[in-house]
């Protein structure tokens, strides 16, 4: 088999440390096989036609090998790929981006691609700073040890004022939350202008860090052009306020890296929201989460939304728990053909996850048995739709944290704040959630694999 006159698959190749991997799904026209070499030619040195100009040094130390694949049907299946650590420009992910998940998405044959997972090396890791402020610089803010951390998003999403909003999360911090944030779509609307809202939400959390002795975190969403972005950091700079948040997918990589590099310099804890990751992270195109997570925590976001398994976000139990384990852990497990074994180098620190999305106190036992006690859990309706508001809302949450913290079910809490958000949302137990997260790892998954990728998305 060859595709454009060369062939690429090649079943004794074993790729070597310094190799790219991916693993990509693929259906289309032309069968697996001439898939396979189509996805590894366009995506490094080939293309359709035999080539006058091609050399043995291109051939030899730059192409892509298929080193492996799952045949599902005549043509479909999962494809193997490595890339040789010479192929890629240094430090440049775009070029990296253009490769291996660029052309291949746009050839007519192909009709679901979605690249799994993919591996960079060590070496290529290395040339990338990483969360400057991790969990442990995350966890010293706050003044916790262990405890999971919980925080809100102000609701409405958009449309209080200044006043207001700063009102909500003076509430919020009062109440015991460690975090408040903006939504990923409030910025500097008129009727919330962002200094503002900044200068009185900062002064909310001066006074609850001083009533209550503990560490608060309030990022603000600075996202926009870089230079009004490079205005905002200055401001909150200035303002003593060293930490924001920025909607990282939508600002694209070169925009993260851009004005990560200003906020390291200025040593800003950096919570990233992924609004928008969606469009390309589900059903049988484009990329996993995993494929993203894995560059921003490379590139040093702090902390990253990476879903909840049981709110209102997509992603099963088990995903979320590997993409905690991608943010928070070293090593990471694989579950092929879904994940690959990934190791971080040691100057990649680990980065904070976050759920967000359809939470209440109720299910806070359930998200740390999902990802531990390393997570931030985030609620907005479930803390601003509490039945006495804002502040007991907190207080529920709060206590959600501390009884999971002590190994107390919450459906045992003697918290009435807790009672009474549970008696209007309901509690999800951990035990059931450890148990739905087992149940599907004993699954024999590349027999499930076998049905292709509409099979495996059942787990999700
Ligand atoms: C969900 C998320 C949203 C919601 C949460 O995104 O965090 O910002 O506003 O609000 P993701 P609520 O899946 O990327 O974490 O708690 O009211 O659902």
């Amino acid at each position: 088999m060859a595709y454009g006159g060369y062939s690429y698959i090649d079943k004794n190749y074993r790729p070597k440390k310094t190799d790219f991997v991916t693993i990509l799904w693929v259906k289309g026209e032309s069968t697996f096989e001439m898939l396979s070499e189509a996805l590894a030619a366009e995506s490094s040195v080939g293309t359709w036609t035999k080539l006058a100009t091609m050399n043995d040094f291109v051939w030899k130390k730059l192409r892509a090998h298929v080193f492996k694949t799952i045949k599902v049907s005549a043509n479909s299946g999962y494809v193997y790929i490595a890339y040789p650590y010479d192929h890629f420009d240094s430090r440049n992910l775009l070029q990296i981006l253009a490769s291996i998940r660029g052309n291949i998405y746009g050839m007519k044959e192909i009709q679901e691609l979605k690249i799994l997972d993919w591996v960079m090396p060590e070496k290529f890791q290395k040339q990338f700073p990483g969360p400057k402020i991790g969990i442990k610089e995350i966890r010293k803010i706050i003044g916790t040890k262990s405890r999971p951390h919980v925080g809100t998003i102000v609701k409405p999403k958009v449309g209080l004022s200044a006043k207001e909003w700063a009102d909500v999360a003076q509430k919020a911090f009062m109440g015991g939350l460690d975090m408040v944030k903006d939504d990923e779509n409030l910025v500097n609307q008129t009727f919330c202008p962002w200094e503002e809202r900044v200068i009185r939400t900062i002064e909310a959390a001066d006074k609850a860090k001083d009533e209550l002795g503990e560490g608060k975190i309030y990022v603000s969403n600075i996202t926009d052009s870089i230079p009004k972005m490079i205005e905002r950091i200055e401001f909150l700079d200035e303002h003593g306020w060293k930490q924001c948040m920025i909607d990282v997918y939508v600002m694209g990589i070169a925009g993260t890296e851009e004005i990560l590099r200003e906020l390291h310099k200025r040593k800003f804890l950096v919570h990233a929201h992924r609004a928008g990751h969606g469009a390309e992270t589900r059903g049988p195109w484009g990329v996993g989460f995993n494929f993203w997570e894995k560059i921003y925590r490379l590139l040093g976001v702090s902390q990253l939304h990476t879903g909840t398994g049981v709110g209102k976000m997509e992603g099963s139990p088990l995903f979320i728990q590997k993409y905690g384990e991608i943010a928070s852990k070293q090593k990471i497990k694989g579950f092929e053909p879904l994940f690959l074994n990934f190791k971080w180098a040691k100057n990649i620190k680990p980065m904070m996850p976050v759920a967000s999305g359809g939470l209440h106190p109720g299910l806070v036992e359930g998200v740390t048995a999902i990802y531990g006690k390393d997570v931030t859990i985030m609620a907005g309706g479930g803390i601003h739709g509490h039945p006495k508001g804002t502040l007991y809302g907190a207080k529920a949450q709060r206590a959600a944290a501390e009884d999971v913290n002590k190994g107390i079910k919450l459906n045992k809490t003697q918290n009435i704040y807790l009672q009474e958000a549970i008696k209007k949302w309901g509690y999800v137990s951990g035990i059931e959630i450890k148990k739905r997260i087992t149940s599907i790892k004993k699954l024999p998954i590349k027999k499930i694999a076998k049905g292709g990728l509409e099979a495996l998305d059942k787990l999700n």
